[in-house]
């Protein structure tokens, strides 16, 4: 059941699609405090209480024990204690053996999420600007839960088959000759590979919609050549418009006036990459329109994939704040500068940064109003990622494409995928990325990932390796790289041929994964999911933090620590695990129920299916057009009759009905491994 509660005047966001008429009587559980222009929602807690949710965000997959700010940031430091990240998601799950409800709030500004962190027994939400839409959702179980919130918010996004790929990307990638490199390395050493980024290096001056026409001098070939290789060029998109007259988007932009406004009328103009930028009012249907228009260029020259960046949006300064700058450091010019002194010239400079000041300088005209930008400041990534989208069913209805976006908010679930932004090579990271999963999923967001190998500081041999390791579950399974880090593709390493024999693994799951993804998409599920979800009633399952499960019979628990041969997993059930080394090399263990202490050796990774389930594995292949989709290896150990409903279709078209392209595997009772041949519906 899904009620509805109004509180102040509340913005339409868009993220809702099953709207029904609000209750008259208060919102039960929590205590409402409305205090001069916020409002806030109090709840007390249970010891034994578990709270999911927020999906990107620090800290657990039990949110509970701290507090959280959704307020989307440009954030390059992923510590335990930064309260936002690059976006929003403003959905919570109260669980406990007497009680279960979500709470979605659906409001654009900023929201406090106290979840025991001043008093260890409350949670607390403050509406900072004191409106929102609140949903109450209460169902018998977990999963129905998240399948309601899904119904209300609408299906998640079908990314085409091609983007289960492996994808390798780095910031530096600066000319066709070093991306040719890149394909050339992977596919002389078989390293599968489907994808490969174009980061901000490609571009002419930082300008979106253009390319260095030196570094790129025939870009359609370069794209359909590499196509041909079975390999998508995937290029970056920024927020901001470089104020120029000689580009196009700008001169075009200024003519259609979409770009946000301050108080007098004139353009908001802040700097990111190009230097001094514009920032098109995204929440506007007729610059969607414009926006989406201009990928045109860029999509007749064969590309099929994109990412969204620095949508929160990310400001470097604007031109106040560097005048407020220069001012305050003019100030201190000539002081004989001590602690103080020097922390204030140092605070100075840093304060340019996304200033909170910035966000409240700007505005949006929205559903024909003028609303200043920081009361709908976390709904901006998210139109973003609506505009691209719209232009790209605009130019192609019937097709899927690969888009996924840093910064998003409830409702951009629907148009494409998000990556977790900019983690660094670090252990914690990994186990953070991890962690994030299930929220992400349970938030709608199916398709996302991490940057494997980590983004900042220099990623190791071995960690890389591990991130692999879980990359192989990630939809979005991509290596991506920051500018002077240490070089981070496969082949750059001694154990290439290790981390090689990793993503074969991934290839040869495909068929499983895509199935997998497919009917969470068309189902309201979830592909990844806290253990609680399958075992509520289990305790020592509802606690865990470092293993998922996956799919519908899967659960996963990768090596996160550095040097370890092996790590203790807990079985909530009797399991098969499969340890995998490649795609051909892999033990099958029958394990039971309760606490295992499991080999790991670097290069092997574990897959624990629950009784009465098989996972299906392919051979593989070097790209996913090659991934065969008839012949299977039955992995699972099967007491009963059982079947699996295979998902398949032409990983292109938009709106696949289930049932279409759903084969009826039956699988008889067996030992571990059976062979299969599924040949595809409508062929001999
Ligand atoms: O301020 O385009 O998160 O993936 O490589 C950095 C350069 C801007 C941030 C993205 C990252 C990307 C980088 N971008």
């Amino acid at each position: 059941m899904i009620r509805k509660y109004v509180f102040g005047e509340p913005i339409d966001t868009g993220a809702v699609v099953a709207d029904q008429p609000a209750e008259k009587d208060p919102i039960p559980y929590f205590e409402v405090l409305a205090e001069e222009e916020q409002i806030r929602l109090r709840l007390r807690m249970d010891p034994d209480e578990v709270v999911f949710g927020l999906g990107e965000s620090v800290r657990g997959i039990n949110k509970r024990g701290h507090r959280y700010r959704s307020w989307n940031s440009d954030v390059f430091n992923h510590t335990e204690e930064r309260d936002s990240l690059y976006a929003s998601h403003n959905l919570l799950v109260f669980f406990r053996p007497d009680r279960l409800f979500g709470i979605y709030v659906d409001d654009p500004g900023a929201i406090t999420w106290d979840l025991g962190y001043t008093q260890m027994d409350l949670a607390e939400i403050l509406l900072e600007n004191g409106a929102a839409s609140v949903w109450l959702i209460e169902e018998p179980g977990l999963r129905e839960i998240a399948a309601a919130f899904r119904s209300l918010t609408g299906r998640s996004y079908l990314a085409p088959r091609w983007a289960f790929g492996y994808i390798q990307s780095r910031w530096g990638y600066a000319s066709e000759a070093e991306v040719r490199k890149v394909a050339e390395e992977h596919r002389k050493r078989h390293i599968p590979l489907d994808g490969i980024c174009m980061d901000i290096d490609y571009m002419q001056d930082y300008r979106n919609f253009t390319w260095n026409r030196e570094a790129f001098p025939d870009l359609p070939r370069t794209v359909r050549e590499m196509k041909q290789d079975h390999i998508h060029l995937i290029p970056i998109i920024d927020a901001g418009i470089p104020v120029r007259e000689d580009d196009e988007t700008y001169v075009s932009g200024k003519e259609k006036d979409v770009f946000c406004k301050k108080a007098d009328g004139s353009d908001f103009v802040a700097a990111v990459w190009p230097g001094r930028c514009v920032f098109p009012d995204f929440l506007r249907k007729e610059t969607r329109a414009w926006f989406g228009e201009r990928y045109r260029e860029l999509l007749e020259a064969g590309m099929e994939g994109f990412w969204n960046d620095m949508n929160e949006p990310a400001l470097f300064y604007s031109d106040e704040s560097l005048q407020e700058a220069f001012e305050k450091v003019r100030a201190l010019q000539g002081e004989n500068l001590g602690l103080e002194g020097t922390g204030q010239l140092k605070d100075a400079v840093n304060a340019m940064a996304n200033n909170p000041e910035d966000y409240r300088r700007f505005y949006h005209r929205f559903n024909g109003r003028t609303v200043r930008h920081d009361r709908v400041h976390n709904l901006f990534g998210a139109s973003m990622t609506r505009a691209t989208a719209e232009g790209l069913r605009a130019y192609a209805p019937d097709r899927r494409f690969l888009l996924f976006s840093r910064s998003s908010f409830i409702g951009a679930h629907r148009d494409g995928g998000i990556w977790q932004g900019d983690n660094f090579s670090w252990w914690s990271h990994l186990r953070l990325a991890l962690q994030m999963l299930p929220n992400l999923n349970l938030c709608g967001f199916l398709y996302c990932g991490c940057d494997l190998g980590g983004f900042g500081c220099n990623t190791t041999e071995d960690l890389l390796e591990r991130f692999l390791q879980l990359g192989v579950f990630m939809p979005l399974m991509r290596n991506h790289s920051a500018l002077h880090t240490r070089e981070q593709e496969i082949y750059r390493f001694s154990i290439w041929p290790m981390m090689r024999d990793t993503v074969s693994v991934r290839y040869a799951l495909l068929p499983y994964l895509y199935s997998e993804y497919m009917k969470a998409a068309l189902g309201n599920g979830m592909l990844f999911r806290p253990l609680a979800f399958d075992y509520p009633e289990d305790r020592r399952a509802v606690g865990t933090e470092d293993q998922v499960m996956w799919g519908e019979g899967c659960m996963i628990a990768p090596v996160l620590t550095q040097n370890a041969a092996g790590r203790y997993v807990y079985l909530p059930e009797d399991m098969l695990m499969i340890r995998f080394r490649s795609a051909s090399d892999y033990d099958l263990i029958p394990l039971e129920k309760g606490d295992h202490y499991v080999e790991l050796p670097l290069g092997a990774f574990p897959l624990f299916v629950k009784k009465n389930h098989a996972v299906l594995l392919s051979r593989g292949g070097e790209h996913t057009d090659e991934v065969d989709e008839e012949h299977f290896i039955l992995l699972g150990q099967v007491t009963e009759d059982t079947e699996y409903a295979l998902y398949r279709d032409d990983g292109v078209g938009v709106s696949p009905i289930l049932a279409e392209h759903l084969t009826r595997i039956p699988i008889p009772p067996q030992e571990n491994r059976s062979e299969r041949f599924c040949p595809r519906p409508g062929r001999n």
